[in-house]
């Protein structure tokens, strides 16, 4: 190479050293950018197994979760609210959201054009009827009655492959804004016979419709996961990878698991109904009483009006067999402390009751966290301060995490056993006790607080939903 050449061939790569450098620099990477605006636009939808607002602000799982994520970026998190699934993907294909976190199922229609996190959990699609009404025993039943799903769903999705493969005849309604409350109330109120949403869902909405029943699993575990836009630079979806896998051993994904769904169980058919009819009948008589005991200790209205109902079902003259009485059941021993004189009347016990759980909550150690101290708190004031000491050693000692509910629940009920309350200090305690309370009144809680949101409020008042919808018939295949 002579002289000449040599020179215009490091000209060149000196240029293309500057080019790639500044290209390189121009053109930061998603998570570069996302980091620089200090924030991440998140779309999911509003409903009681993704995203609401709670006497304290935004919650859901999915809130939850992605906050998490945004807190692991070093970023805010922006919720953007979609109306229905279509408007969801669409966010994430006009890159309007980073990504959708919204309690998405897998499917392979959506697969090809969005790219899905690792799944965070596994549900089944279930096909829900109302008691009393037709009740379908397999899917050839589906199309005997008139059924309604989301439009765009995976459950739409399902019976275009069940109306493909093996039903024919099957035809259903959907449309882009049913949301899963507003299937279930149409099945509720007859004006529909069935409908499929997820099992989580329904777990979590069962307790609001105590006359709906699950007919059968339509389909096996499908996986939820959070979607991402199909993009060439993979950086956000890799860095949710890695939270992921953090979430998953740090123990982040189960402990936002039992947060919202580990109470769920509590509350049967029967428990449900009757909940429904006290809160009619009986709930008016005595909130004024519960909001004035909440405003002077500064708890909500409803955690005192759930534990209330799980002490005595909003009976002021309760009484049980070892004498503990009154809306609260107060021990005698307890009353005395707290100053109550009469535990019979209600506004006393009410008062007792929120000043003992509030003075046993301040009690616990201070590296307790919300919500988990209010849980053991009441966890206490069923069973005692030194009951729950001594299961919290217990899971200590275990290698548990004493500070955490999630822990804790587990070893109460040990302490009916010799082999472990022999090594505790309070000795012997129905400790399993304790554990129903609490993940009743969580239970509980939950749906008073749904009754109070405005948007399950119109999800009820409404009945004639569907006039107002862009439903589409699917018809038969034939
Ligand atoms: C609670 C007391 C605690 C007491 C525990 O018992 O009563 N709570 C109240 O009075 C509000 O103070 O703890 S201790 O003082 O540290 O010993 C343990 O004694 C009440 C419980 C008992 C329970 N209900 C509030 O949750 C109850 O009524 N049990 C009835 C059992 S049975 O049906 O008679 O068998």
């Amino acid at each position: 190479m002579n002289n000449r050449t040599s020179r215009i061939f490091t000209r060149l790569f000196i240029s293309l050293l500057c080019l790639l450098t500044i290209t390189g620099s121009v053109r930061p990477n998603t998570v570069e950018k996302i980091r620089s605006q200090g924030e991440i636009v998140v779309t999911t939808r509003n409903s009681p197994t993704t995203y609401f607002e709670d006497n304290i602000g935004a919650t859901g799982y999915e809130f939850e979760l992605a906050k998490a994520f945004a807190d692991y970026l070093g970023v805010n998190l922006v919720i953007k609210q979609a109306d229905n699934l279509s408007d969801l993907y669409k966010d994430i294909e006009r890159n309007d959201a980073a990504f959708a976190a919204a309690g998405l199922t897998i499917t392979q229609d959506k697969n090809k054009w969005v790219r899905f996190s690792t799944p965070y959990m596994q549900v089944s699609q279930q096909v829900i009827y109302r008691r009393g009404g037709m009740r379908p025993k397999q899917v050839f039943d589906l199309a005997k009655g008139q059924l309604v799903v989301t439009s765009d769903s995976s459950h739409a999705l399902q019976l275009r492959e069940l109306q493909g493969r093996k039903i024919p005849e099957l035809t259903w309604s959907e449309s882009p804004d049913f949301e899963t409350v507003e299937l279930l109330q149409m099945v509720a109120t007859g004006e529909v016979d069935f409908t499929v949403v997820d099992s989580n869902e329904f777990e979590m909405l069962q307790a609001y419709y105590p006359n709906l029943a699950i007919a059968f699993d339509l389909t096996g575990a499908q996986p939820l996961a959070w979607a991402f836009p199909q993009s060439r630079d993979d950086s956000l979806f890799q860095a949710a990878e890695s939270f992921f896998r953090n979430a998953q051993t740090n123990g982040l994904l189960s402990e936002v698991r039992e947060r919202f769904y580990g109470h769920l169980d509590q509350l049967n058919y029967v428990g449900a109904k009757r909940f429904q009819k006290q809160t009619a009948k009986k709930l008016n008589k005595y909130d004024d009483l519960f909001q004035h005991a909440a405003d002077e200790h500064n708890l909500d209205w409803r955690l005192l009006a759930a534990m209330s109902y799980q002490e005595s079902h909003w009976n002021p003259r309760a009484k049980s067999f070892t004498g503990v009485r009154g809306m609260m059941m107060l021990t005698r021993r307890t009353a005395k402390e707290l100053g109550v004189r009469n535990r019979l009347d209600p506004k006393q016990s009410i008062d007792g009751g929120a000043a003992y759980l509030v003075k046993l909550r301040k009690r616990l150690p201070k590296n307790i966290q919300e919500p988990d101290r209010t849980w053991m708190a009441l966890a206490a004031y069923n069973v005692g301060y030194g009951h729950l000491t001594d299961a919290r050693k217990l899971t200590k000692k275990d290698g548990g995490d004493n500070s955490r509910w999630m822990d804790v629940k587990d070893y109460l009920p040990l302490l009916s056993q010799k082999r472990y309350y022999k090594q505790t200090k309070h000795g012997y305690a129905r400790g399993s006790e304790p554990v129903t309370y609490v993940q009743n009144i969580r239970r509980y809680f939950d749906v008073l607080v749904w009754n109070d949101n405005p948007d399950m409020e119109l999800a009820l008042e409404n009945e004639s939903l569907q006039l107002s919808a862009d439903i589409r018939v699917i018809p038969p295949l034939l």
